[in-house]
């Protein structure tokens, strides 16, 4: 029977396990990728097992996230991050260079390996063929140590594409309509992989927006195949030498099958607050806008940049919007600059941002109270771009052109005759902005500023719990609601004691004190708990308040390892009508633990406050038992645990 390529590619990768859906395998880690966001933990987690320097075939340092530099934190936090570079080998890239996804997609990715990353959006790479994935910091310190990365065999959904994109139609429009058909759950355990004859038609570049906002479904991953179209990608990026060829076999088979017509698709956007709340650009069409901001990691690669700048070429944006454009890179920012198109784009009014990730992260342009902003980005969860009641809207680089001309949400086809811009034959090399590995390491001196604090410290998960219901959420709550980013608290990423401050900061404002004054306690969700954002801070920092165990209804990838991996307990509903009848004060006791989760037998819970008993279930694998009875990950490890 035929190989599809995710499973090719794990299988020459596998270290541990069998290749069944559900169970546990481990594999190698060819290449990682940290950003400073997440990277400053995942360093100081690396510097923590002791090694004398990173044992992959490559590991890159990012700075693309935390750029604001409004005091001493942040510079402090890059200053740490190029000197932990330098002395355990990795490459530097150094702030300005760009978005870490965009930069790896050019100057790094490889067909056929493998990329494990401290970034959700990791997969980006999947769009030439790697087999890219993100994870916790910790995670990905282990693979910058050598170690394999564990996760349970996904399913391989298998993706075909048939016909070709009609005029004005994006790649962005071919990955919303996998979020309308999905959801943000439908990918979670999951490897999405593209084949099929509509594959041909796609540049590496649209490529990889579908496989980087793959992430918004939950999936492990998404890979295409490495083609002639690939060759032409690296060998435009000076890589030629690294293409192989890599597809499914022809008699291939998948977990599920999905089809989808490219000349069926029409543009269209996410509305506010999920990327999976779907509908065609026309149906919204008219809808006033105050802001459109074209870049992030999904949409800002010199193709979609000159597109938007031939729209915009001789025109003004609207006056009622305020329109910013960032370059995904270096490259694509010098590359725009040297075709004259960012000329266009300044004199049509944009605000052009640095190449990093920005307003996608709330680094910035938050948008005015209750006005919609329409974004070529990956994620709209609410408040994420500073403003709490914001209305963020997703969609291609062309529909946010032309919003930004009319000033209303607009359907491209308004536009005219469509404009495509092909790859170029040769993009522009200079890798003056990354540094690479420094040949006297021992010269290297490890500088921390004084905002950056050890790791807190897991304890093992105890025999028994006893603590309050400090919260208790509903569906698809995402780590930007458990541990918000933005400008006010992404300078406090190494700093788990002040981060911990802002612990569920917007969904209740009350949470810390009352996790504080009770010593700590347990969190209820609903389904999918944890989607979105990879940071290991959403498990850290209510570790370091006290928390004890999360109970949902089910959880994102991610975020559910995380957890494990600081050692709280994720629990699920065995029931899950017995989510409706707990509330929010009530205490629990839970008896009987370590025992229970050695036997693999369920838990029960007793609700004192209401005088009964229900059943909780977990999903957790022999080893993921193990690190939690070690006290986390680096616990386990630092005992010499695999
Ligand atoms: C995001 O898009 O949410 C981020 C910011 O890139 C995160 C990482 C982080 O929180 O630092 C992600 O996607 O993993
Ligand atoms: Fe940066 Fe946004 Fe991409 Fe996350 S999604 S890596 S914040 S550009």
């Amino acid at each position: 029977m035929g190989q599809n390529l995710a499973r090719k590619i794990i299988a020459e990768h596998l270290v541990v396990g069998e290749m069944v859906a559900g169970r546990e395998i481990a594999i190698a880690i060819d290449q990682t990728l940290t950003q400073d966001a997440t990277g400053t933990m995942a360093w100081l987690q690396f510097e923590a097992m002791g090694l004398p320097s990173v044992r992959t075939e490559l590991s890159v340092s990012y700075v693309d996230h935390n750029m604001l530099q409004t005091d001493f934190r942040n510079a402090d936090d890059h200053r740490y991050l190029q000197s932990a570079a330098a002395k355990y080998g990795a490459y530097f890239s150094r702030p300005g260079n760009g978005i870490c996804h965009q930069v790896h997609l050019e100057r790094f990715g490889v067909p056929g390996k493998t990329l494990l990353g401290s970034d959700s959006h990791t997969p980006t790479d999947g769009g030439l063929g790697a087999l890219a994935i993100g994870a916790g910091g910790l995670d990905v310190a282990v693979a910058m140590g050598g170690g394999p990365f564990y996760l349970a065999m996904p399913k391989i959904v298998g993706v075909k594409l048939i016909g070709d994109l009609g005029p004005w139609v994006a790649a962005k429009d071919i990955i919303i309509e996998l979020q309308r058909r999905m959801t943000v759950k439908g990918g979670v355990g999951k490897i999405i992989e593209y084949y099929g004859p509509g594959v041909a038609t796609l540049t590496v570049t649209q490529r990889s927006t579908i496989c980087n906002m793959g992430a918004e479904l939950g999936a492990t991953t998404s890979i295409f195949p490495s083609d002639e179209r690939t060759k032409a990608y690296l060998e435009a990026q000076g890589r030629g030498e690294v293409w192989r060829p890599l597809a499914a076999d022809p008699d291939a088979t998948y977990d599920e099958y999905i089809e989808i017509n490219l000349s069926e698709l029409e543009p269209l956007i996410s509305q506010p607050s999920s990327p999976d709340n779907v509908v065609k650009v026309r149906e919204i069409e008219g809808t006033p806008v105050a802001q459109v901001c074209v870049g992030s990691c999904t949409n800002s690669s010199y193709e979609d940049l000159m597109t938007v700048a031939a729209i915009l070429k001789g025109k003004t944006v609207h006056p009622n919007v305020s329109f910013t454009v960032t370059p995904g890179s270096k490259q694509v920012y010098t590359m725009i600059a040297q075709s004259g198109a960012l000329a266009d784009l300044i004199a049509a009014g944009a605000r052009i941002l640095e190449s990093a990730c920005g307003p996608c992260i709330g680094m910035g342009q938050a948008p005015p109270t209750g006005a919609a902003s329409v974004r070529s980005f990956n994620r709209n969860f609410k408040g994420r771009s500073g403003t709490a009641d914001d209305l963020v809207y997703l969609a291609s680089p062309e529909t946010c052109a032309a919003t930004a001309l009319y000033g209303v949400i607009t359907d491209p086809r308004k536009l005219g005759e469509p404009i495509v811009v092909q790859p170029p034959t040769q993009y522009l090399v200079d890798d003056n902005m990354i540094v690479p590995p420094v040949k006297d390491p021992a010269s290297v001196e490890v500088i921390q500023g004084p905002n950056i604090k050890p790791v807190p410290v897991a304890q093992p998960v105890p025999d028994t719990l006893r603590g309050r219901v400090l919260l208790k959420v509903g569906d698809n709550i995402t780590t930007d609601h458990i541990m918000p980013a933005g400008a006010q608290v992404l300078p406090l990423r190494s700093n788990i004691p002040a981060i911990a401050e802002y612990v569920f900061w917007r969904v209740d404002p009350d949470f810390v004190k009352r996790t504080k004054e009770m010593g700590g306690g347990f969190v209820v969700g609903g389904v999918n708990y944890g989607q979105g954002s990879s940071r290991e801070h959403a498990a850290l920092a209510p570790m370091y308040l006290g928390l004890k165990a999360v109970i949902a209804k089910s959880f994102a990838r991610i975020h559910h390892a995380n957890l494990v991996n600081v050692g709280i307990l994720p629990l699920t509903f065995t029931d899950e009508a017995d989510y409706d009848a707990l509330e929010q004060g009530d205490e629990w006791e839970i008896s009987g633990i370590q025992a229970a989760l050695q036997a693999g037998e369920e838990l029960a819970v007793h609700n004192l406050t209401q005088d009964r008993t229900f059943q909780a279930s977990y999903d957790l694998t022999e080893r993921q038992v193990k690190i939690l009875l070690a006290g986390g990950l680096l616990n386990y490890i630092k005992a010499g645990g695999k």
